[in-house]
């Protein structure tokens, strides 16, 4: 069933002369900048590229949890660990929103879920890295909910009615975890010697998996074009990586850490940063299920997935009572 639902659409553009009129219809209201709502018509190649590009968004803002969650039981004050608790129940927060406006799609929660669990479905290579010191709680508030931002906010106007309104609460929400991640960043390089290499050294870390959360270069992106013209991405892959590396490097620099990139130099020219790209190989690797930890991500989720089936047998079994008893009425 979900297989069908997500099959991928493929990388070309079918053109005006291809469309069917109501093909056509449908993409006038979105040139137009119309919302699409659950219930209008809209192309079957829609539907799908939405419940996967929002159903793997939600599947990493839940499996987002787990490298930050470890670090709770460990936060250095009570102040840091409230903030970081806040923060953590905040992405299970976008994680509902999210699979609520997949739901609106004729998908459920458990078939996304199951989807996930069995690898049909992805969730963000940057949540495949070990979170080995406090310091890497700082760099994923710092680069990673930075590099959500960035993403995240085009999306806020993006075509479809649910996801476009599920963004702008869940934008307003990642600008707190990114100012508090700079916050424990600014604290670390003011800090002793080894706190601030312990920053730099999570910095060295986290700064190619964070530019690799935009996705592969358009060249390999499969996706971009199609959804683009539907408006369900606003911007491509390497026009988001760009503006994240204009915007972080300034910050980087403020904070007396250097981004490990030889060839980061700003280009007056073109007015923006050069720099070099990720290892795409290392990327590819993560997505087919060998980072470093896959297995164990994976695995916390299934656990928690398998522990909490009493749970939810016991919710179904009372709402199904209740159906029963109102029906009696
Ligand atoms: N990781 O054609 P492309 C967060 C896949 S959570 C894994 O360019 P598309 C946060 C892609 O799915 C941040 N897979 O794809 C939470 C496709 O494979 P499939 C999550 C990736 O969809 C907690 C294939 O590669 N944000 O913020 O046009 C704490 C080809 O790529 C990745 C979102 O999900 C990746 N990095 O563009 C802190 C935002 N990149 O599906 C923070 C919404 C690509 O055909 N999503 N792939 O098997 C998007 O904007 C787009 O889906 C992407 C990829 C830019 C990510």
């Amino acid at each position: 069933m979900y297989a069908q639902m997500v099959k991928s659409t493929g990388k070309s553009v079918k053109s005006r002369d291809e469309m069917s009129a109501k093909e056509a219809r449908f993409q006038d209201r979105i040139d137009a900048g119309e919302k699409i709502e659950p219930k209008d018509w809209m192309p079957e190649g829609y539907r799908k590229t939405l419940i996967r590009q929002i159903g793997q968004h939600a599947h990493s803002e839940i499996v987002g949890q787990l490298p930050e969650g470890n670090w709770i039981t460990r936060a250095p004050s009570l102040a840091r660990k409230a903030i970081l608790i806040a923060k953590v129940q905040d992405e299970a927060g976008h994680g509902l929103y999210l699979y609520c406006a997949a739901e609106t799609l004729g998908v459920s929660r458990d078939e996304l879920t199951e989807a996930l669990h069995d690898g049909r479905m992805k969730y963000s290579s940057i949540f495949n890295y070990p979170t080995l010191t406090w310091a890497d709680i700082g760099a994923i508030g710092w680069l990673v909910d930075g590099a959500a931002i960035m993403n995240q906010v085009p999306l806020q106007r993006c075509s479809f009615g649910p996801y476009s309104r599920a963004m702008i609460r869940i934008c307003k929400e990642e600008s707190f975890h990114q100012r508090q991640g700079f916050d424990i960043m600014m604290k670390m390089v003011n800090g002793t010697e080894a706190q601030r290499a312990m920053a730099q050294d999570a910095l060295n870390r986290f700064w190619y998996p964070s530019l690799m959360m935009f996705g592969p270069s358009d060249k390999d992106s499969v996706h971009s074009a199609q959804s683009m013209a539907w408006k369900i991405k606003m911007n491509t892959n390497d026009e988001l990586r760009r503006k994240f590396v204009d915007q972080t490097a300034p910050q980087a620099e403020y904070l007396g850490l250097t981004i490990p990139d030889k060839n980061l130099k700003w280009n007056d020219k073109k007015g923006g940063y050069d720099f070099s790209e990720p290892d795409w190989e290392e990327f590819f690797e993560v997505l087919r299920g060998n980072g470093p930890m896959n297995k164990e991500r994976l695995g916390a989720r299934v656990k928690a997935w398998d522990e909490g089936a009493w749970v939810r047998e016991g919710l179904m079994a009372n709402a199904e009572k209740r159906t029963a008893r109102m029906a009696a009425e």
